[in-house]
């Protein structure tokens, strides 16, 4: 059983939908849960998983991890196909996301409105330019990895949760509002979506 530490709607929910995927189960931990966070990765960000006594952090590590370990059908053996699907994991996970994180950053750290709005307008510039990367990447599959979802796929449906937080515009192309739609409505995301929620429900109990 491996232990994810997450923190509710953040980029640790793709990995937990992940291990949904896998048909793997999973024991949940808020970050807030435990005394000294840094212990298990210093850089203080989730995701964290726990197998047995090993903890790994990292998105893209971690769900590399997870792929080598289980048989599965989101990511090609090898080859090409295994290159590519690793190039879209690390485009979602060292492109799209930093990108995003600029709006949690001006949200936390300009505090004049005026200077935030103009920062956080600068972000989605530069977040609408990466989703159209996507929506290219889309025009002739439903899936950045052709037919069926890849975890980059699940990282960037993620992501894409987070644009209603901030008065910013940001545009999703056609191919990729059905992409994002199509993982959202999946079983291993809803029920990771699910089983957060429950778990906030219980700690305000
Ligand atoms: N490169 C890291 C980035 C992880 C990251 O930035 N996680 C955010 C949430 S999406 C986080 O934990 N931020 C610290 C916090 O909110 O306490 C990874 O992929 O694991």
């Amino acid at each position: 059983m491996y232990t994810l530490y997450f923190i509710p709607g953040a980029c640790s929910l793709a990995t937990q939908a992940i291990i949904n995927e896998l048909g793997q189960d999973v024991n949940l931990v808020h970050k807030l849960e435990i005394d000294r966070f840094e212990t298990l990765n210093p850089a203080g960000t989730v995701p964290v998983l726990k197998d047995g006594d090993k903890v790994l952090n990292e998105g893209v590590a971690i769900i590399l991890y997870l792929l080598n370990k289980h048989k599965n059908r989101l990511i090609p053996d090898r080859g090409e196909g295994r290159h590519q699907a690793i190039e879209n994991m690390m485009f979602a996970n060292a492109t799209m996301h930093p990108a995003y994180g600029k709006l949690f950053f001006a949200q936390a750290n300009v505090t004049e409105p005026k200077a935030r709005q103009q920062v956080f307008d600068a972000a989605a510039v530069a977040i609408n330019k990466l989703w159209q990367v996507v929506e290219a990447k889309l025009e002739h599959t439903p899936y950045l990895g052709g037919h069926e979802i890849s975890p980059a796929d699940i990282l960037l449906a993620v992501y894409s949760r987070w644009s209603e937080f901030f008065p910013v515009d940001i545009v999703l192309g056609p191919h990729t509002r059905e992409m994002i739609n199509a993982v959202l409505e999946r079983e291993s995301i809803q029920r990771a979506i699910q089983r957060e929620q429950d778990y906030n429900a219980r700690s305000e109990a």
